[in-house]
């Protein structure tokens, strides 16, 4: 029958079929990719006796689908023509045509699950997929997610061929876009830069991070550990909060610590929850002087027939703000330290595990004690390595570059972002000693994108969003301090809402080009200002200047070496002179990739202390004098 048509009628039936298709493809993947639940991912995945890990990391396919055919074409059922990438690592640094490519893309891999697997529950977990993720297991959908930098997790033990090779696909792309968080392609933003990211840091796409399959046990398991600590004179006490699946009724935590002694508590499930607290006598306190950790091993079910088991390392200490000061163990602390960027040639945002070695090793060799996660939480393992090198963590949701003006569709997709990283950062990180502030944003921009021309009003809508933001925060984790960091000009009811006020300044370079002692004075005044106002600590968690490694100056002139060890100095002497400062950390620890833009000099900014592979510029060694002597 088709063969009697004209041309003209089998076009159009071609055109309805082909819609057809695509109409249920579409409709077939709306009702078969869930949104990955925060909740899987509170749990590092750990081998022991009862649970399995194989690290998925290493060299993937990679196809770019800058056409969005992949789908429809099922290249879920195999890649053909891929080339190879490896993982993780950003696809924009990995190839000769890669650079400012941000759309679609698709990356596959294989994986042997061992029979011995089989009965268990089975997850497979991304560790940071930037920006919007879908995955396939064996061509079959299993879950979507937005949002890089956080990992996330999908059960899928019903698709996996046992005792066989096993193919995972995952299709990413990173739109830059105004709904999205951080914001992209914004029209008349601050940032005039290509590709047009609304933040100062260059938009890496792929996979970031770890990727893991990993088994937990099927009849009963733990699904999330919360530690919380306290002190009182020489007594510790640490509370283990357990939330499990299945049918355990019963468990136990053993702490060893203090030198080879074991502190015990049994618990009993009610409705799958239950809390133990051991006390510690004669405590190690946990701090930078000394990053004391106490291992924490829960076992569920009973001691004869176990059925599940979870180890982490945790520190006791207690974090607080009075009207001046910040306390840690009830004692002020004061931070010394960086903002700072995952970012180093070749790996853009991949996990690089010799660059965070050095990186530590650098932030000790200054005198540091203390780093901010710019612009949004960072790897795992960046994260233990605080914990062990005793290093205070303000940790830091991807809400770069957030406003208030237009689209209100766009102003509530952003907000849910907002919402959806601050469940994932804590549910991921709630158990690092070293973590004691959560920051809810990086410097939000008032009506006017424009800060030095703009209304520095907060609008009534923009506090209640912050608001229902910083609830949040609290509903989830008590026990640490809220911020949200301030844009120079922005308006200062945002700050009010924080525990400590945390502000970047430029003054000296943004404004008062080069001239440091106007720079101070304004700074100065404003310090006491905001003290005095909400009578709260404050921290200048960013102030810098771009410098060109090797440019100097006899006088101190900007972009020079001498200029940016100058600025640094003057910055720490106003905080010096004020007894309600709790912490100065200097933008930026080393230099990073940016988009291309008329200020950011081969898309490269310079404020970094170190260079971007890690070389000191004068004012290293500078900060190392002031903060080690
Ligand atoms: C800021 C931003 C940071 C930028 C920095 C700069 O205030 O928070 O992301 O990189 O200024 O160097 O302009």
């Amino acid at each position: 029958m088709v063969n009697s048509l004209t041309p003209d009628q089998k076009k159009f039936l071609r055109v309805v079929v082909s819609c057809l298709l695509t109409f249920m493809v579409k409709v077939s993947s709306a009702q078969t990719f869930t949104y990955a639940d925060p909740s899987l991912i509170a749990l590092y995945p750990q081998q022991n006796d009862f649970r399995n890990t194989l690290n998925l990391s290493g060299m993937w396919e990679f196809k770019k689908d800058s056409l969005e055919v992949g789908e429809t074409e099922n290249w879920q059922n195999g890649l053909e023509g891929a080339r190879s990438i490896a993982v993780p690592g950003s696809w924009n640094e990995q190839f000769a045509d890669g650079r400012n490519y941000l759309g679609m893309a698709w990356y596959e891999t294989e994986s042997y699950v061992p029979a011995s697997w089989q009965g268990q529950r089975i997850f497979l977990r991304v560790g940071s997929a930037n920006y919007a993720a879908k995955v396939w297991v064996n061509g079959q959908p299993v879950g979507r997610h937005e949002g890089g930098h956080l990992p996330f997790a999908f059960e899928i033990g019903k698709l996996i061929n046992w005792g066989e090779t096993n193919r995972v696909s995952i299709q990413i792309e990173n739109y830059l876009k105004p709904s999205r968080v951080p914001t992209g392609n914004v029209t008349g933003g601050p940032f005039q830069s290509f590709p047009k990211a609304n933040y100062d840091f260059f938009p890496y796409a792929g996979l970031h991070r770890d990727v893991w399959l990993y088994s937990i046990p099927n009849t009963a398991s733990i699904k999330d550990i919360t530690i919380k600590t306290d002190f009182e004179n020489t007594t510790g006490s640490i509370e283990v909060i357990v939330e499990s699946e299945g049918n355990a009724r019963q468990g136990k935590v053993v702490i060893s610590g203090n030198e080879g002694q074991q502190y015990e508590a049994d618990f009993r499930f009610v409705n799958n929850t239950s809390s133990a607290t051991v006390s510690i006598p004669d405590v190690r306190l946990w701090s930078p002087d000394d990053p004391y950790l106490y291992q924490v091993d829960v076992t569920i079910g009973s001691s004869r027939n176990p059925g599940d088991r979870y180890s982490l390392e945790t520190g006791v200490r207690t974090i607080s703000v009075t009207e001046n000061q910040l306390l840690l163990n009830g004692e002020p602390i004061f931070l010394k330290g960086f903002g700072k960027h995952e970012d180093f040639p070749i790996f853009g945002k991949g996990t690089a595990h010799p660059v965070m070695v050095k990186d530590y090793a650098l932030m000790k060799w200054t005198g540091a004690n203390s780093f901010r996660t710019s612009h949004y939480p960072y790897d795992e393992e960046y994260m233990r390595m605080a914990d062990r090198e005793g290093f205070l963590v303000i940790d830091e949701t991807p809400a770069v570059g957030l406003y208030f003006h237009g689209d209100t569709t766009e102003l509530a997709q952003r907000q849910a972002m907002c919402k959806q990283y601050i469940e994932e950062m804590i549910s991921r990180d709630k158990n690092h000693p070293s973590v004691i502030m959560w920051c809810i944003a990086n410097e939000p921009f008032p009506e006017s994108l424009n800060p030095s021309a703009g209304s520095r009003e907060a609008t009534p809508e923009s506090v209640a969003l912050f608001q229902e933001l910083f609830d949040l925060v609290k509903e989830k984790d008590d026990t640490r301090l809220a911020t949200l960091v301030g844009v120079m000009g922005g308006p200062a009811e945002w700050l009010g809402l924080s525990d400590i006020i945390c502000i970047n300044r430029y003054y000296g370079w943004y404004t008062h080009l080069g001239d440091m002692e106007g720079a101070t004075q304004l700074l100065g005044m404003e310090l006491d200002g905001l003290h005095q106002r909400f009578k709260k600590p404050i921290i200048i968690t960013e102030f810098g200047a771009d410098t060109y490694p090797g440019m100097h100056a006899v006088e101190p002139e900007m972009f020079t070496e001498e200029f940016q060890t100058q600025f640094i100095k003057a910055y720490l002497d106003v905080a010096d002179a004020r007894d309600y400062m709790a912490g100065m950390h200097v933008w930026a620890f080393s230099d990073f990739r940016t988009s291309q833009g008329l200020i950011r000099f081969g898309g490269v900014n310079y404020k970094g202390v170190f260079t971007r592979d890690r070389k000191p510029k004068v004012a290293a060694y500078f900060l190392r004098s002031r903060w080690t002597e």
